[in-house]
């Protein structure tokens, strides 16, 4: 749940990353509506599992990225509190219809063709899903991408 002072923070901090600065992939204008999850719907989570790297780097498998990713925001690389960021995903998908399930992590790579670009670029990537989604979507990431992923399958949607 997103007290009203986290919602506001969020909210400055989404502004904030809004603004082109000198990167060039700027984050996508108007995503899905920063939509507050309601105590009643919880949010499941099925990360960690166990992988054999250490630390762990989660990243879904490209099969479930090409079967059930509905929409993907890429932000700067920005020393925002890391929680802060997670739930401001999390709403997202709660404001994405369809969005039953989302996962983000420090140093994405961007998909080959994000703004016309060959991809590769180590973001925020905040990645949405049309279904819940189970430990097995999971896979070890390749070395140096996927800090910290979390994900969370929203009860309610
Ligand atoms: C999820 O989205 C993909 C397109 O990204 C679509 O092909 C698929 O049918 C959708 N699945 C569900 C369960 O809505
Ligand atoms: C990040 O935000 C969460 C939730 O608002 C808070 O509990 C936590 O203390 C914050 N962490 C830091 C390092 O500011
Ligand atoms: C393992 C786990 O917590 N799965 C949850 C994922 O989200 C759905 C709702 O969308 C829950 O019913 C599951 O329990």
């Amino acid at each position: 749940m997103l007290s009203t002072t986290l919602l506001t923070t969020l909210l400055t901090t989404t502004t904030a990353l809004a603004l082109p600065l000198h990167n060039p992939l700027a984050p996508r204008a108007g995503g899905p509506a920063y939509t507050p999850i309601p105590a009643t719907c919880p949010v499941y989570t099925v990360l960690p599992v166990s992988l054999s790297s250490s630390p762990p780097h989660y990243a879904p498998l490209a099969s479930v990225d090409a079967a059930n990713q509905v929409y993907a925001a890429y932000w700067d690389p920005a020393s925002t509190n890391d929680t802060d960021l997670y739930i401001g995903c999390l709403e997202q998908c709660n404001g994405l219809s369809g969005c039953k399930a989302a996962y983000i992590a420090w140093e994405v790579p961007t998909p080959a063709g994000y703004y016309g670009t060959p991809g590769g670029e180590l973001m925020t990537g905040c990645l949405m899903y049309n279904r819940t989604l189970v430990a097995g979507d999971f896979g070890a990431a390749k070395e140096g991408t996927h800090r910290d992923g979390r994900m969370g399958n929203l009860s309610c949607k």
